[in-house]
């Protein structure tokens, strides 16, 4: 096998402040501190004890000035002379605007976050001691300089983010803080060949009539015009093709009988298989190879549906909106995604959108998603604002996407390009027209340079302009009745019961805040813990978010007089609110063909629409995904039950409908024959004895499919005329933590457990159970403490939406 000559320039990095001015003295004082690449400056200057961690307390707000310095990176290595002809610097990552010197000699400058650079560095490399210096200039002031050259444009936020090709959500955004990162976000290295390396290789798959047809198209970087030969393997085919003197390109055609095929999770198996490519000099000498596991699969977009398909079978897209999952991308290791993806598969979820204001993720992201089935859609990075097109952006943009789309491109996970994060619906929408003044905004960007970069490198790939997108120019950009829509008037504005009068196709970003987990919260605020408590508050970034969290309760949960009471019903309507919406929206299947929530992840401790808070814990929300995001899904609606039924068999039987009292007594039974076939939504009328109650502040519904159960209330929660509740619960040990067991004796409407009171790292395996007197529910928490068994058992731990006040 061949191994490239690789250096990895990982040690020995030290860091310091490139132009002191605004620098606080402690951190001049320290000269040069250690450095760890990848990384950035914020993490290391947190190493080097010189800051304040920034994501506790308000300590953002004292750390703007380390983005707006220019800093140093700097390395000395010890060089031999390898033999080579040549050896290239190669930055995976470097966020942003760098200037790259070696030897005192300047090498390069660079303004994308988005690109990887190689440097040919040999002529300047010395037998012996040799220095790398990196200095990143400040982002903000490059932007700054953009703007006032290019002319303001239009966004929903006021920093220049779009002047400079970085994460836009690093500026700040309404879930994240402002901490402008600098560095060597990605590996670098020095890397050693000689006569010729397999610079580029870009597989086009495609499935026909049984067949896996691979095209394997190879470009190579040379030193010498001598023949060289490329060889590539896939599932048991293999194919060997010349380069001739002078080319740099070739294409290898691989054809593979019958291959096992990639299917996203509910629909099959990831199959995968191993490609494997190899470059060869004349003397059948290997100078470079190259692999990767590619799956064989279709995939199509109907533009008016919204529908994808996966190898001609259409897909109900069950998503969530990934975000950057820490404001220091450093950060999340393969084994952190590998953890943020098992809450996603463990919720039901079977895509993730990599939103536009964030990155083009790395490698690990996307070969976890291919091996889980996971389908990912990828945004290029632009969001919320209009973007200039003039140079130097329109260059930047286009090798960032020509490097992005052939490195993504051997991925089966990813199903979809598309070309913004709602500057489309702004354009359209939000005024930006009148302030443009004719400026450029991003549109030659979304219907020109990117689909033909789309068609010329991916072409069998679907590529949308934007989202919320209709399908059409002539059509509003977040038309509901055609291609994607984001719904955000419920939040802003309305009460979530308003999602039932969409009757949308896809519905690509919705979503409802909930504060963190307590754990989360009070690790990262210290002080008292209250709802308006400035430091609290501190951790709320968006437009009113406080007062919108309130008003949302609406009349479905009471108001809260205490933190812990704010604490658990803003967690818990926040659950309510996207059950609301994917129940009703997973009904109209197939006339909507998907949702994607808004949002996973969180990248730091923050009340946000997040499942998964910025500690990794989940929120209710998550446990309330997981059942409506469930295969099958029994929801009792307005009048009706809806029954989904996600997968290819039948769900078939008797639908058992029991209006009870609140203290359980049945009052009428209906048994209604179901019958959902295959991938269908069938939605039954409740008949009048069950739909219809004496009393709607005494009585509840319980609906039973199977194993499946639903229950229903005839009113909101207010007007629901509850017992307090009454239950008996113990908790005995067992291994890894304790088993929890309630037996009610009252209703109990939506019990949850929250063991991180008691240790920060305890879980637990369900909640927002809702139980009838006589019932019992067992919780399994998993912790490495002795707990105590009544705190384990009783307020604030143990929670439901009619108990008494302690
Ligand atoms: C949409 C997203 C994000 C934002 C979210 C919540 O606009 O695209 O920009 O965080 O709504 O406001």
């Amino acid at each position: 096998m061949y191994h490239p000559l690789y250096h990895p320039l990982s040690d020995g990095w030290t860091l310091r402040p490139a132009v002191p001015a605004v620098v606080p003295s402690a951190v001049l004082d320290a000269g040069a501190v250690p450095a760890t690449v990848p990384g950035c400056v914020h993490t290391d200057l947190l190493a080097a004890g010189l800051i304040d961690d920034p994501y506790l307390d308000d300590n953002e707000n004292r750390l703007g000035w380390i983005g707006d310095t220019a800093w140093t990176y700097a390395t000395a290595f010890t060089w031999t002379p390898d033999g080579h002809e040549r050896t290239d610097l190669v930055c995976e990552g470097l966020d942003t605007v760098a200037t790259v010197t070696l030897n005192g000699v300047r090498l390069g400058r660079t303004a994308n976050q988005h690109r990887s650079y190689r440097f040919p560095a040999r002529h300047l490399l010395r037998e012996g001691d040799n220095t790398l210096e990196i200095r990143f200039d400040p982002a903000p002031a490059y932007a700054e300089a953009w703007r006032a050259a290019l002319g303001e444009r239009p966004g929903a936020y006021a920093a220049p983010y779009p002047f400079v090709r970085k994460a836009a959500c690093n500026f700040g955004w309404d879930w994240g803080p402002a901490l402008v990162t600098a560095g060597l976000w990605r590996p670098a290295g020095l890397e050693s060949w000689s006569g010729a390396r397999l610079a580029e290789v870009r597989p086009v798959v495609r499935v026909e009539g049984g067949r896996g047809e691979v095209e394997v198209h190879v470009r190579v970087e040379r030193t010498s015009e001598e023949p060289l030969a490329v060889t590539a393997e896939v599932a048991g085919a293999s194919v060997e093709v010349p380069v001739p003197a002078g080319r740099r390109r070739a294409v290898a055609r691989l054809s593979a009988d019958d291959p096992a095929l990639w299917w996203p999770r509910g629909y099959g198996a990831p199959h995968r298989h191993d490609l494997t490519v190899r470059l060869r000099d004349a003397r059948g000498r290997a100078a470079g190879e190259w692999r990767r596991k590619i799956g064989f699969r279709t995939v199509e977009l109907e533009p008016e549906e919204f529908r994808l398909s996966v190898n001609g079978v259409p897909v109900f897209v069950r998503g969530v909106n990934w975000i950057p999952d820490d404001c220091f991308p450093a950060r999340v290791t393969r084994d952190r995604l590998a953890a943020r993806f098992a809450q996603a598969t463990g919720a039901g979820v079977n895509l993730l959108r990599v939103w536009g204001g964030g990155l083009y993720e790395s490698e690990d992201f996307y070969d976890l998603a291919d091996e889980l089935g996971l389908m990912v859609w990828q945004d290029f990075p632009f969001a919320c604002a209009a973007y200039p097109e003039e140079e130097p952006f329109r260059t930047e943009v286009e090798a960032e996407a020509r490097e992005n789309v052939t490195r993504l491109a051997p991925h089966p996970s990813l199903v979809l390009w598309c070309g913004n994060n709602e500057n489309l619906e702004g354009h359209a929408d939000w005024g930006w027209p009148e302030r443009l003044e004719g400026r450029t905004w991003g549109a030659g960007f979304y219907h020109d340079l990117l689909p033909s970069i789309v068609a010329e490198l991916d072409p069998t790939r679907p590529y949308w302009p934007g989202s919320p997108y209709s399908g059409s120019p002539e059509l509003p950009p977040n038309d509901p009745a055609s291609g994607t829509v984001h719904i955000w008037d419920v939040w802003n504005r309305e009460d979530y019961t308003r999602y039932a009068a969409y009757t949308p196709r896809f519905v690509a970003e919705f979503g409802f805040q909930g504060p963190a987990a307590y754990a989360t919260m009070r690790r990262a605020v210290s002080g008292e813990l209250a709802r308006d408590a400035p430091l609290v508050l501190h951790h709320q970034k968006a437009d009113d978010g406080d007062g919108k969290l309130l008003r949302g309760l609406g009349d479905h949960l009471p108001r809260p007089a205490t933190f812990d009471d704010w604490h658990w019903l803003t967690q818990l309507n926040q659950a309510r609110a996207v059950t609301y919406g994917i129940e009703r929206f997973r009904a109209l299947a197939p006339h909507c063909s998907g949702t994607i929530l808004w949002q996973l992840n969180d990248c730091w401790p923050v009340t946000s629409w997040s499942a998964v808070d910025g500690d990794g814990r989940r929120k209710p929300l998550w446990y309330a995904l997981r059942r409506v995001y469930a295969d099958r899904l029994l929801a009792v609606l307005d009048g009706e039950v809806a029954v989904v039924n996600d997968t290819d068999r039948p769900w078939r039987g008797e639908l058992l409908l029991v209006r009870h009292g609140l203290g359980g007594e049945p009052l009428a039974k209906e048994g209604v024959p179901v019958d959902a076939p295959p991938r269908s939504a069938a939605r039954v009328p409740l008949p009048p004895a069950v739909g219809v109650p004496g009393d709607p502040r005494r009585e509840l519904l319980v609906a039973r499919l199977g194993e499946s159960r639903a229950v229903g209330f005839y009113a909101e929660d207010t007007a629901v005329d509850f017992p307090s509740a009454a239950y008996e619960a113990r908790a005995e040990p067992v291994a890894g933590g304790y088993r929890v067991t309630v037996t009610a004796r009252t209703v109990l409407r939506d019990l949850a457990l929250f063991p991180d009171r008691l240790d920060p790292a305890a879980s637990v395996d369900d909640m927002l159970v809702t139980l009838l007197p006589g019932e019992s529910a067992t919780f399994t928490v998993a912790t490495g403490q002795e707990l105590d068994p009544g705190a384990l058992t009783g307020h604030p731990v143990l929670r439901c939406v009619n108990e008494t006040a302690p």
